[in-house]
Protein backbone atom coordinates (compact mmCIF):
# COMPACT_ATOMS: atom_id res chain seq x y z
CA UNK A 1 0.00 0.00 0.00
CA UNK A 2 0.75 3.18 -0.99
CA UNK A 3 1.97 6.04 2.40
CA UNK A 4 2.60 9.72 2.43
CA UNK A 5 5.07 9.79 5.12
CA UNK A 6 6.98 6.39 4.99
CA UNK A 7 7.99 3.74 3.12
CA UNK A 8 7.90 0.30 3.29
CA UNK A 9 11.21 -1.92 1.41
CA UNK A 10 11.44 -5.56 2.05
CA UNK A 11 14.26 -8.21 1.41
CA UNK A 12 15.96 -11.18 2.39
CA UNK A 13 12.82 -11.15 5.52
CA UNK A 14 14.31 -8.01 6.80
CA UNK A 15 11.29 -5.34 6.48
CA UNK A 16 13.04 -0.83 6.42
CA UNK A 17 10.82 1.33 7.41
CA UNK A 18 11.97 4.71 6.40
CA UNK A 19 10.18 7.53 8.03
CA UNK A 20 9.86 10.44 4.76
CA UNK A 21 8.80 13.55 5.48
CA UNK A 22 12.51 14.73 4.69
CA UNK A 23 11.22 18.80 4.88
CA UNK A 24 9.82 18.69 7.99
CA UNK A 25 13.05 16.53 9.22
CA UNK A 26 10.80 13.83 9.60
CA UNK A 27 8.76 14.84 12.52
CA UNK A 28 5.83 13.05 13.44
CA UNK A 29 2.33 14.39 12.84
CA UNK A 30 -0.44 12.65 13.40
CA UNK A 31 -0.83 11.28 9.82
CA UNK A 32 2.80 9.87 10.48
CA UNK A 33 1.79 8.44 13.30
CA UNK A 34 -1.21 6.63 12.01
CA UNK A 35 0.62 5.49 9.31
CA UNK A 36 3.22 3.85 11.11
CA UNK A 37 0.39 2.19 13.32
CA UNK A 38 -0.40 0.98 10.29
CA UNK A 39 2.86 -0.91 9.29
CA UNK A 40 3.67 -2.13 12.70
CA UNK A 41 0.15 -3.88 12.33
CA UNK A 42 1.31 -4.87 8.74
CA UNK A 43 4.39 -6.23 9.34
CA UNK A 44 3.16 -7.61 12.92
CA UNK A 45 1.70 -10.48 10.48
CA UNK A 46 3.40 -10.27 7.33
CA UNK A 47 5.34 -14.42 7.08
CA UNK A 48 8.19 -12.68 4.87
CA UNK A 49 9.91 -10.46 7.31
CA UNK A 50 11.54 -11.69 10.31
CA UNK A 51 13.27 -8.24 11.54
CA UNK A 52 12.58 -4.47 11.75
CA UNK A 53 14.57 -1.68 11.05
CA UNK A 54 13.42 1.60 11.20
CA UNK A 55 15.01 4.80 9.54
CA UNK A 56 14.33 8.58 8.16
CA UNK A 57 15.06 10.00 4.84
CA UNK A 58 17.24 12.61 5.07
CA UNK A 59 19.72 14.32 7.79
CA UNK A 60 17.27 13.04 10.61
CA UNK A 61 15.56 10.30 11.80
CA UNK A 62 13.29 12.36 13.46
CA UNK A 63 13.30 15.75 14.71
CA UNK A 64 10.57 14.95 17.45
CA UNK A 65 6.47 15.66 17.48
CA UNK A 66 5.64 18.18 14.62
CA UNK A 67 5.43 21.55 16.78
CA UNK A 68 3.29 22.84 14.08
CA UNK A 69 0.75 20.47 14.93
CA UNK A 70 1.20 20.43 18.50
CA UNK A 71 1.12 24.56 19.12
CA UNK A 72 -2.56 25.18 19.06
CA UNK A 73 -3.32 22.15 21.29
CA UNK A 74 -5.95 22.21 24.53
CA UNK A 75 -4.72 20.68 27.26
CA UNK A 76 -7.13 17.39 26.32
CA UNK A 77 -6.14 17.33 22.46
CA UNK A 78 -2.73 17.61 23.95
CA UNK A 79 -2.91 15.01 26.11
CA UNK A 80 -4.62 12.59 23.29
CA UNK A 81 -2.13 13.65 20.83
CA UNK A 82 0.58 12.13 23.72
CA UNK A 83 -1.94 9.31 24.31
CA UNK A 84 -1.94 8.15 20.67
CA UNK A 85 1.80 8.54 20.29
CA UNK A 86 2.15 6.19 23.66
CA UNK A 87 0.21 3.39 22.41
CA UNK A 88 1.98 3.42 19.30
CA UNK A 89 5.11 2.97 20.62
CA UNK A 90 4.27 0.68 23.09
CA UNK A 91 2.97 -1.86 20.35
CA UNK A 92 6.19 -0.99 19.02
CA UNK A 93 8.20 -2.29 21.69
CA UNK A 94 5.82 -5.09 22.31
CA UNK A 95 5.81 -6.34 18.36
CA UNK A 96 7.13 -10.04 18.78
CA UNK A 97 9.73 -9.27 16.19
CA UNK A 98 13.27 -7.74 16.53
CA UNK A 99 13.07 -4.29 15.86
CA UNK A 100 16.59 -2.05 15.25
CA UNK A 101 16.52 1.75 14.70
CA UNK A 102 19.14 2.39 11.96
CA UNK A 103 19.59 6.33 13.29
CA UNK A 104 21.07 8.25 10.41
CA UNK A 105 20.79 11.88 12.24
CA UNK A 106 18.83 13.88 14.68
CA UNK A 107 16.74 12.31 17.33
CA UNK A 108 15.13 14.58 18.93
CA UNK A 109 11.93 14.54 21.48
CA UNK A 110 9.75 12.04 19.82
CA UNK A 111 12.68 10.47 17.53
CA UNK A 112 14.84 9.80 20.67
CA UNK A 113 11.03 8.21 22.02
CA UNK A 114 10.87 6.30 18.88
CA UNK A 115 14.28 4.67 18.72
CA UNK A 116 13.84 3.82 22.27
CA UNK A 117 10.71 1.98 21.96
CA UNK A 118 13.49 -0.38 19.16
CA UNK A 119 15.26 -3.33 20.89
CA UNK A 120 18.25 -2.19 19.13
CA UNK A 121 20.09 1.09 18.69
CA UNK A 122 22.59 1.55 16.22
CA UNK A 123 24.14 5.17 15.50
CA UNK A 124 25.70 7.21 12.87
CA UNK A 125 28.60 9.01 13.98
CA UNK A 126 26.22 12.06 12.96
CA UNK A 127 23.17 11.11 14.93
CA UNK A 128 22.31 13.47 18.00
CA UNK A 129 20.21 12.43 20.65
CA UNK A 130 18.07 14.54 23.13
CA UNK A 131 14.72 15.52 24.57
CA UNK A 132 14.47 18.97 24.24
CA UNK A 133 10.86 19.37 25.13
CA UNK A 134 11.45 21.38 28.22
CA UNK A 135 12.74 24.10 25.68
CA UNK A 136 9.16 24.15 24.34
CA UNK A 137 6.93 24.20 27.71
CA UNK A 138 6.08 20.59 27.43
CA UNK A 139 7.35 17.30 29.21
CA UNK A 140 8.42 14.43 27.29
CA UNK A 141 5.27 12.77 25.98
CA UNK A 142 5.43 9.85 23.77
CA UNK A 143 6.79 7.95 27.11
CA UNK A 144 10.38 9.33 27.24
CA UNK A 145 10.22 10.28 30.75
CA UNK A 146 9.79 6.34 31.35
CA UNK A 147 11.89 4.76 28.68
CA UNK A 148 15.19 6.93 28.79
CA UNK A 149 14.95 6.62 32.99
CA UNK A 150 14.79 3.25 32.01
CA UNK A 151 17.58 2.68 29.31
CA UNK A 152 19.70 5.50 31.34
CA UNK A 153 19.39 5.34 34.65
CA UNK A 154 16.97 7.97 36.83
CA UNK A 155 19.85 10.43 37.42
CA UNK A 156 21.13 11.13 34.11
CA UNK A 157 17.59 10.85 32.38
CA UNK A 158 16.38 13.83 34.48
CA UNK A 159 20.18 15.63 33.57
CA UNK A 160 19.21 15.50 29.63
CA UNK A 161 15.63 16.37 30.19
CA UNK A 162 15.76 19.15 32.77
CA UNK A 163 18.47 20.53 30.57
CA UNK A 164 17.27 19.87 27.16
CA UNK A 165 20.78 19.46 25.85
CA UNK A 166 21.65 17.53 22.52
CA UNK A 167 24.10 14.76 22.53
CA UNK A 168 26.50 13.60 20.36
CA UNK A 169 26.11 9.49 19.22
CA UNK A 170 29.09 8.86 21.67
CA UNK A 171 27.98 9.76 24.77
CA UNK A 172 24.53 8.16 23.45
CA UNK A 173 26.14 5.09 23.57
CA UNK A 174 28.60 6.06 26.61
CA UNK A 175 25.57 6.36 28.59
CA UNK A 176 24.13 3.15 27.12
CA UNK A 177 21.34 4.78 25.17
CA UNK A 178 22.80 3.22 22.04
CA UNK A 179 24.40 -0.02 21.17
CA UNK A 180 26.98 0.97 18.69
CA UNK A 181 28.29 3.69 16.58
CA UNK A 182 29.08 3.36 13.04
CA UNK A 183 30.61 5.14 10.19
CA UNK A 184 27.53 6.90 8.69
CA UNK A 185 28.15 5.57 5.20
CA UNK A 186 28.24 2.31 6.74
CA UNK A 187 24.70 2.40 8.83
CA UNK A 188 22.42 0.46 6.76
CA UNK A 189 24.89 -1.75 6.23
CA UNK A 190 25.24 -2.59 9.73
CA UNK A 191 21.65 -2.70 10.64
CA UNK A 192 21.37 -5.03 7.32
CA UNK A 193 24.17 -7.65 8.85
CA UNK A 194 22.70 -7.34 11.92
CA UNK A 195 19.03 -8.10 11.10
CA UNK A 196 20.35 -10.59 8.52
CA UNK A 197 22.20 -12.98 11.51
CA UNK A 198 18.80 -12.47 13.90
CA UNK A 199 16.79 -13.59 10.71
CA UNK A 200 18.99 -16.76 11.02
CA UNK A 201 18.39 -17.85 13.81
CA UNK A 202 14.92 -20.11 15.19
CA UNK A 203 12.41 -17.44 15.23
CA UNK A 204 10.30 -18.70 17.34
CA UNK A 205 13.40 -18.58 20.12
CA UNK A 206 14.56 -15.16 19.27
CA UNK A 207 10.76 -13.41 19.83
CA UNK A 208 10.40 -15.84 22.79
CA UNK A 209 13.88 -14.11 23.92
CA UNK A 210 12.23 -10.96 23.48
CA UNK A 211 9.31 -11.58 25.49
CA UNK A 212 10.67 -13.03 28.35
CA UNK A 213 12.98 -9.68 28.53
CA UNK A 214 10.45 -7.43 27.81
CA UNK A 215 8.06 -8.75 30.20
CA UNK A 216 10.63 -9.54 32.72
CA UNK A 217 12.58 -6.31 33.07
CA UNK A 218 8.85 -4.94 34.30
CA UNK A 219 8.09 -7.61 37.15
CA UNK A 220 10.08 -8.93 39.90
CA UNK A 221 12.87 -11.50 39.52
CA UNK A 222 10.87 -14.23 40.81
CA UNK A 223 8.19 -13.72 38.18
CA UNK A 224 10.77 -12.88 35.36
CA UNK A 225 12.79 -15.97 35.82
CA UNK A 226 9.36 -18.09 36.28
CA UNK A 227 8.21 -16.40 32.34
CA UNK A 228 11.82 -17.31 31.00
CA UNK A 229 11.28 -20.87 32.27
CA UNK A 230 7.63 -21.07 30.04
CA UNK A 231 8.92 -19.89 27.50
CA UNK A 232 12.26 -21.90 27.66
CA UNK A 233 9.87 -25.01 28.47
CA UNK A 234 7.90 -23.91 25.23
CA UNK A 235 10.91 -23.87 23.01
CA UNK A 236 10.93 -27.78 23.66
CA UNK A 237 7.87 -28.13 21.49
CA UNK A 238 9.20 -26.61 18.46
CA UNK A 239 10.97 -28.40 15.34
CA UNK A 240 13.61 -25.78 15.49
CA UNK A 241 14.80 -26.96 18.71
CA UNK A 242 14.67 -30.55 17.75
CA UNK A 243 16.69 -28.99 14.35
CA UNK A 244 18.56 -27.10 15.84
CA UNK A 245 20.38 -29.69 18.34
CA UNK A 246 20.38 -32.28 15.86
CA UNK A 247 22.30 -30.02 13.43
CA UNK A 248 24.95 -28.95 16.29
CA UNK A 249 25.86 -32.29 17.25
CA UNK A 250 26.13 -34.02 13.05
CA UNK A 251 27.76 -31.13 12.88
CA UNK A 252 26.04 -28.93 9.76
CA UNK A 253 24.03 -25.73 9.96
CA UNK A 254 20.72 -25.92 10.99
CA UNK A 255 17.66 -24.85 8.45
CA UNK A 256 14.95 -23.51 11.07
CA UNK A 257 11.42 -23.57 9.70
CA UNK A 258 9.31 -21.78 12.10
CA UNK A 259 7.95 -18.51 10.95
N1 LIG B 1 8.25 19.75 14.15
C1 LIG B 1 7.88 20.42 13.04
N2 LIG B 1 8.77 20.87 12.13
C2 LIG B 1 10.08 20.64 12.37
C3 LIG B 1 10.52 19.95 13.52
C4 LIG B 1 9.54 19.50 14.44
N3 LIG B 1 9.85 18.80 15.55
N4 LIG B 1 11.87 19.88 13.48
C5 LIG B 1 12.25 20.51 12.34
N5 LIG B 1 11.18 20.96 11.68
C6 LIG B 1 11.16 21.69 10.40
C7 LIG B 1 11.64 23.12 10.58
O1 LIG B 1 10.59 23.96 11.04
C8 LIG B 1 12.08 23.46 9.16
O2 LIG B 1 10.96 23.75 8.38
P1 LIG B 1 10.98 24.99 7.32
O3 LIG B 1 12.04 24.60 6.34
O4 LIG B 1 9.60 25.00 6.77
O5 LIG B 1 11.35 26.20 8.10
C9 LIG B 1 12.64 22.13 8.66
O6 LIG B 1 12.10 21.11 9.50
C10 LIG B 1 14.15 22.05 8.74
O7 LIG B 1 14.52 22.34 10.08
P2 LIG B 1 15.63 23.46 10.45
O8 LIG B 1 15.67 24.52 9.41
O9 LIG B 1 15.37 23.89 11.86
O10 LIG B 1 16.96 22.58 10.35
P3 LIG B 1 18.33 22.82 11.13
O11 LIG B 1 19.32 21.88 10.54
O12 LIG B 1 18.67 24.28 11.16
O13 LIG B 1 18.04 22.40 12.65
C11 LIG B 1 17.18 20.93 14.38
C12 LIG B 1 17.77 21.07 12.95
C13 LIG B 1 18.24 21.33 15.41
C14 LIG B 1 16.78 19.48 14.58
C15 LIG B 1 15.95 21.87 14.51
O14 LIG B 1 15.09 21.65 13.40
C16 LIG B 1 15.15 21.65 15.76
O15 LIG B 1 15.57 22.07 16.82
N6 LIG B 1 13.98 20.98 15.65
C17 LIG B 1 13.10 20.76 16.74
C18 LIG B 1 13.61 19.69 17.68
C19 LIG B 1 12.70 19.53 18.86
O16 LIG B 1 12.54 20.41 19.67
N7 LIG B 1 12.07 18.34 18.95
C20 LIG B 1 11.17 18.01 20.01
C21 LIG B 1 9.77 18.31 19.60
S1 LIG B 1 8.63 18.06 20.93
C22 LIG B 1 8.40 16.39 21.01
O17 LIG B 1 8.95 15.64 20.25
C23 LIG B 1 7.49 15.92 22.08
C24 LIG B 1 7.06 14.47 21.87
C25 LIG B 1 5.88 14.16 22.71
C26 LIG B 1 4.68 14.92 22.29
C27 LIG B 1 3.52 14.76 23.18
C28 LIG B 1 2.40 15.61 22.71
C29 LIG B 1 1.51 16.11 23.71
Amino acid sequence: MERKTLKVLKEERVAVVRLNRPEALNALNSETLIELDDVIEELATDPDVDVIVLTGEGKAFVAGADIGEMRGLTAEEGRKFGILGQKIFRKLELLEKPTIAAINGFALGGGCELAMSCDIRLASEKAKFGQPEVGLGITPGFSGTQRLARLIGVSKAKEWIFTGDVYDANEAARVGLVNKVVHHEALMEEALEMSRKIASKAQLAVRYAKIAINRGIEADIDTGVQIEADLFGLCFATQDQKEGMTAFLEKRKPSFQAK
